[in-house]
């Protein structure tokens, strides 16, 4: 197998990927739906954050985001046109569930039916992410994902949604980057429900990838022709030098960001490097919890964004390494590198250590400070570039052999980017979260002339 690296001279042409390639946007329920608290929708870990001064930019909250909820057709719309054949949603667990073994939310389910049937009359794909972050918080207040009987509730919900739309909907993604759910979320404290405590993001993790595990099957015996797999978040990891030193921490760094994740979910159990550093932070294992999350799949969902710069710091952190931000590399306004190499080369790792089947680009996308200038548009020449790039690496890895086949640009609309609130554009259509008004970005624009070919 060989990568290239012809990304910047020639760009890429829809031509030039499979015709079954699966064109797509990717969103995400608390990030854009709003209607906080409408039809029976309760309280997620998310409101509850948002609501503690000083987590989220701006005081912001998801309470309306992009009011997807009501303008879901105009949404759609927008995408049929672009030319995508494939969207991916996730959907809200407290707009279904709003006590530990209640029955689920009529109002919720019907939402998420119209929504799917929506789809399919725009010709495009449903993807159904089951898990992007907005856990119930009556499920939080009894110990969230660091408490086992979190999975037979996630089992519960997964049971309720695949019965429901899985005459409709063959593709589910269990959980979208659980490395954010758990480190994010337990360890850095910067994502709900806002702990620093690394055992516990430990414990969080091997639940969700548990859950992960036991409801693959679950899904197959729900939904006829099923397509089950999960997303990671995953970086190319580059030490800072060529130090000895350096080298061994970007390796320790990768048996928690890297191999943590794929070798137990392709059946080598968590690293032992990793292990011998963490000690008594491990999780507590079940027997045959290892088995249950190494049940196959049907692809893997790969979530890019930019490579991480790994250097040794003794004494910091469990694994004494630090992550350093980007030196004189172009970044977008996250400060983000911008490395669309980076995607090949991550995409031709993984093939070559795990050969894990399809695989899709299930995120992928930058953050830039748009305006709409006087004559309307939005001129995101930098997302344009960003985007093509990327695809064009795309493109050339596959060439090179790597079986990806589908490509979800993050995000169809601007929406709340989490503790960044709405400051954070990462769209392809732009959002006035003042008066909801949405205009497609020269990105956007490019995007559907790449889909259509013109
Ligand atoms: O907005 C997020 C998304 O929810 C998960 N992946 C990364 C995106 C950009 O930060």
């Amino acid at each position: 197998m060989t990568t290239t690296n012809s990304t910047d001279q020639h760009p890429p042409a829809r031509s030039e990927f499979a015709s079954d390639f699966l064109w797509g946007c990717a969103t995400s329920s608390y990030q854009i739906e709003g209607a906080g608290f409408e039809d029976g929708r309760v309280e997620s870990i998310w409101d509850r954050f948002a609501a503690t001064p000083g987590k989220v930019k701006g005081g912001a909250s998801g309470a309306v985001a992009c009011d997807h909820y009501h303008r879901w057709p105009e949404d759609f719309d927008i995408g049929r046109d672009m030319g995508l054949n494939a969207y991916r949603f996730s959907i809200a667990w407290p707009r279904i569930f709003s006590e530990i073994g209640g029955k689920p939310n009529t109002k919720g389910l019907d939402f998420y039916s119209r929504l799917v049937d929506g789809m399919l009359e725009r010709g495009l794909q449903p993807w159904a992410t089951l898990y992007h972050w907005d856990l119930p918080q009556f499920l939080q207040d009894r110990g969230g994902w660091a408490e086992r009987g979190t999975v037979d509730a996630f089992l519960e919900f997964t049971d309720a949604m695949t019965r429901r739309l899985g005459d409709r909907v063959q593709h589910w993604i269990t959980h979208n980057e659980p490395w954010c759910t758990s480190m994010i979320g337990n360890w850095e404290g910067l994502h709900a429900p806002g702990f620093t405590d690394f055992a516990t993001a430990l414990q969080v993790c091997h639940h969700v990838l548990l859950s992960h595990g036991k409801a693959v099957p679950l899904i197959r015996a729900n939904v006829p022709d099923a397509q089950v797999g999960l997303s990671l978040s995953l970086h190319p990891l580059r030490a800072a030098s060529s130090s000895a030193e350096d080298e061994a921490a970007r390796l320790r760094h990768d048996g928690l960001r890297y191999r943590w994740f794929l070798d137990p979910l392709y059946g080598r159990g968590y690293p032992q490097a990793t292990l011998d550093i963490i000690g008594d932070a491990a999780p507590a294992i079940h027997p045959g919890d290892m088995d249950a999350i190494a049940v196959p799949t049907d692809f893997l969902g790969v979530n890019y964004y930019f490579p991480e710069t790994i250097q040794d710091a003794p004494g910091e952190g469990p694994l004494s390494v630090r992550v350093l931000k980007p030196q004189d590399a172009e970044t977008t306004a996250l400060g983000w590198e911008v490395a669309p190499e980076g995607l090949a080369e991550l995409l031709a790792r993984i093939e070559s250590d795990y050969h894990p089947g399809p695989m899709y680009i299930t995120e992928n996308g930058s953050c830039y400070d748009d305006v709409v200038v006087a004559d309307g548009s939005v001129p995101d020449a930098e997302r344009r570039a960003y985007l093509q790039r990327h695809l064009a690496a795309l493109r050339d890895v596959i060439d090179g052999g790597v079986p990806v086949k589908g490509y979800f640009a993050w995000s169809l609309v601007d929406n709340f980017e989490w503790a960044e609130g709405y400051g954070r554009r990462f769209g392809l259509v732009h959002i006035d979260y003042d008066t909801q008004q949405r205009t497609l970005k020269d990105s956007g624009k490019w995007y559907r002339s790449f889909l259509r070919q013109e």
